[in-house]
């Protein structure tokens, strides 16, 4: 049978129709994470470059953060919190199908990405919290060890020795500011520990742009140094530690979980951009939201747009470096921002 161009078209614009949006579509792919976690970003450019799938690379490139327990934050060993147990907060998401999977405060498993990826895939639930995320790791065959280390254990020490300073306490007695508990609770105002004191820092964010044109987000970190047992931290939630959508683009962020999770830093970037904004100035927009509320706020935010524009901002340190591979750099690379400082008036209007 001989097509006219004129079926050949109509066909071919059907194929558009009933493809979903991801089919068909080629992309460069691009992978970003936060921080200079460079062997990251190298493990989920190995998957990328060779046309692998987004959700691997992230997947693949938080694991190496964990076994690396890069920079103490990500994975066991770290940010002991006021019992001296390390405990671990982890996301994926699926820019595709928005299906999210996440661990919270997850105990004695070390693969918490891969858990949070079992989350996504084998369960209809987002959030897994607890020892009840580490009985559902086990059903899924991983296994059960202490995330302690002595290390770990020796900062505890110290911290208990250094009167528990500094905590995450508030309006309590005795004066949490220079004892340790157990607290009761009083009614009067207290000052907040500004979060870079106690050395809280270098969650992994990363997002992934696969050459289909997928994009995945995800997280990996030990939250806060010296929490409150039971603490969860942005990184888990969805809109806070990272959020993607394949139609437009993703973001991860890093820093004081207790207030980015109020104001949802990589659910602002990923919809500014949507908006028309470039990544840069999507970050920026999503850091400005916070420090009108928080001045003090100390974090940052990574943003790739679908196009493979990437770009960071940051607020309450220098600088902030990021990592980044695509073609173009032939690899994975460091960069680093500046961080701006803005004040912000407030007017009558
Ligand atoms: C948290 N956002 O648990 C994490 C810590 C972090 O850079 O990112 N530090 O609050």
């Amino acid at each position: 049978m001989k097509l006219g161009k004129r079926s050949i078209l109509g066909c071919y614009l059907s194929i558009l129709v009933v493809l979903p949006h991801s089919q068909g579509r080629t992309s460069s792919p691009v992978v970003i994470n936060t921080w200079n976690f460079l062997s990251a970003c190298q493990e989920a450019w190995k998957v990328l470059e060779q046309d692998g799938a987004a959700i691997d690379a992230v997947e693949h490139g938080c694991s190496r953060c964990e076994s690396e327990q890069c920079d103490g934050t990500v994975g066991f060993g770290g940010s002991p919190d006021e019992s001296g147990e390390t405990t671990l907060d982890s996301m994926i998401m699926d820019g595709e199908t928005f299906n999210v999977g996440a661990v919270a405060a997850l105990r004695r498993v070390k693969s918490a990405i891969s858990v949070a990826r079992k989350v996504l895939e084998n369960t209809h639930h987002s959030i897994l919290a607890g020892s009840q995320a580490t009985l559902f790791a086990k059903q899924m065959g991983f296994e059960e060890e202490w995330l302690n280390t002595t290390e770990s254990e020796n900062k505890w020490q110290t911290w208990r020795e250094n009167n528990c300073q500094p905590n995450f306490w508030t309006n309590v007695s005795p004066d949490p500011s220079q004892n340790c508990g157990p607290y009761e609770s009083v009614g009067q105002e207290a000052a907040r520990v500004p979060f870079g004191q106690s050395g809280n820092h270098d969650t992994i964010g990363m997002i992934a742009l696969d050459s289909n044109g997928k994009m995945v987000a995800g997280t990996s970190t030990n939250g806060a140094n010296h929490k409150i047992p039971g603490r969860v931290g942005d990184s888990p939630i969805p809109g806070a530690g990272a959020y993607v959508d394949s139609e437009v683009g993703g973001a991860a962020a890093t820093g004081d979980g207790d207030v980015m999770l109020r104001l949802l830093p990589s659910f602002t970037a990923v919809e500014a951009m949507r908006s028309g904004m470039s990544p840069q100035l999507a970050a920026q927009e999503a850091i400005d939201r916070i420090t009108k509320k928080y001045p003090d706020f100390i974090g940052a935010v990574v943003a790739l747009k679908k196009s493979g524009e990437f770009g960071a901002a940051c607020h309450g340190i220098a600088e902030f470096p990021f990592s980044v591979a695509n073609k173009e750099m032939g690899g994975a690379k460091v960069i680093v921002v500046t961080c701006q400082t803005r004040t912000f008036v407030s007017r009558n209007m």
